[in-house]
């Protein structure tokens, strides 16, 4: 199927009205109750949400970058954690198999994760291997017809609810050469999961400790069937995660900002509505400047990578701008909310909680600036 723009255009528009309609009143809810509610999850499911990004031919929609920047950049609208149940089937949970995995492996799991019947997650993090991502210590050996894992992986997004991880361990010597990408389903023998993690924001997205315990996986779940070629899978899937993630940094600075100016335009001070006060408004068109700059930049990256460009520093330039710009964001519109800011019930607070994530998961602010610039001393070199 060839899908043309009003068939795009249709779907913008209803996860426009999805997301107000039926999530951003929501949001209390899932932050409170700690889930995303089973009928919201069920309507995700129904407009293809879990299978933006995945091919067309395996059940997805099989957006473009740029249109999926599009999708993310309205999701951004609402809370974070009600895209986090969906995100990693469309980004780091699936793509490895959508990139590297064999025709068979295609086949079998990727339908599957498309009409999100199946959760996927992405476990490459260990207590000791989390910037330093090459460094992990899991290790796979091979055993007949399985291979056999040892380790923990730690804060992995989804893990309570996913049935299937890409899960990167050990099946050669140090470094990033020794490291391979399995497809590892939840029921695995020898897989165990943590306590959920209690986290600062994003309620209602879970995380926690995946464990393997001689845990014995098919040896045709190995990604793309050669050994040795998983830390490459995962920085490719982190490529476009980190796009994704700036488009939803993105989107949820539109949102913080209209909230912040209705809020400035009611709230009256001095005898005047707030948003007349010179210094309010520096901070709403600071605000208003900075998003429109994300916006500009991580629609760029995406054609370019449409365009078949290799984007690992644009898509870092751009998870590292959006993701401290979204930080800036909410904490002015927790300032032009003064006391009210600081308050659960106008739900600012929330988000300024929510957003701290952003620098630091799928690559913290310091590994975004340490592969910019590293990229640019290769290429000056
Ligand atoms: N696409 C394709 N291949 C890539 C790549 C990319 N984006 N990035 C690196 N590679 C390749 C390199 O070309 C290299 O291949 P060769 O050995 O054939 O030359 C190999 O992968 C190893 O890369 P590199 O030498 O850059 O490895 P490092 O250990 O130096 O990587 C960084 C350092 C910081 C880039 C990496 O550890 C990283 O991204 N860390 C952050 C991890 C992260 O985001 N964690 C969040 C977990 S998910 S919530």
């Amino acid at each position: 199927m060839i899908r043309d723009a009003q068939t795009f255009q249709h779907l913008t528009d209803a996860v426009h009205k999805f997301v107000r309609e039926r999530l951003v009143p929501n949001e209390a809810r899932l932050a409170e109750e700690d889930r995303v509610p089973p009928e919201i999850l069920g309507e995700m499911r129904a407009m293809g949400l879990f299978g933006l990004s995945i091919p067309e031919e395996f059940g997805g929609l099989g957006l473009t970058m740029e249109e999926e920047v599009l999708i993310a950049l309205e999701i951004g609208h609402t809370s974070p954690a009600f895209r986090s149940i969906f995100g990693t089937n469309n980004g780091i949970g699936s793509q490895g198999i959508v990139i590297d995995g064999t025709p068979a492996q295609k086949v079998q799991w990727l339908p599957r994760l498309a009409s999100g019947e199946l959760i996927a997650s992405f476990a490459l993090t260990e207590a000791n291997a989390g910037s330093d991502a090459a460094s992990i210590a899991t290790t796979a050996k091979r055993d007949g017809v399985h291979y056999r894992l040892n380790g923990t992986k730690r804060f992995i997004t989804n893990a309570p609810e996913a049935s299937v991880f890409t899960l990167m361990a050990r099946t050669g010597g140090p470094g990033a050469g020794g490291i391979s990408a399995f497809i590892v389903p939840k029921d695995a023998p020898g897989l165990s999961f943590g306590e959920i993690d209690r986290k600062m924001g994003q309620h209602g997205a879970h995380t926690c400790d995946v464990i393997l315990e001689d845990c014995l996986v098919p040896a045709e779940n190995i990604i793309g069937g050669v050994e040795g070629q998983g830390f490459k899978t995962a920085m490719k899937v982190l490529d476009r995660g980190r796009l994704h993630i700036a488009a939803v940094c993105t989107g949820l600075a539109d949102r913080l900002i209209e909230q912040a100016l209705r809020y400035a335009l009611d709230r009256q001070q001095f005898g005047k509505p707030i948003a007349e006060f010179q210094l309010i408004q520096a901070m709403l068109a600071d605000s208003r400047t900075e998003a429109y700059a994300a916006r500009a930049m991580v629609l760029d990256a995406a054609r370019r990578k449409d365009a078949g460009e290799m984007v690992n520093t644009e898509a870092a330039c751009c998870k590292l701008f959006a993701s401290e710009m979204v930080g800036r964001v909410a904490d002015r519109a927790v300032q032009i909310h003064g006391g009210a800011g600081y308050i659960a019930d106008y739900g600012v607070e929330r988000f300024y909680r929510d957003v701290r994530l952003f620098r630091i998961y799928e690559g913290t602010s310091q590994i975004q600036q340490l592969i910019i610039a590293r990229n640019m001393i290769r290429d000056a070199s």
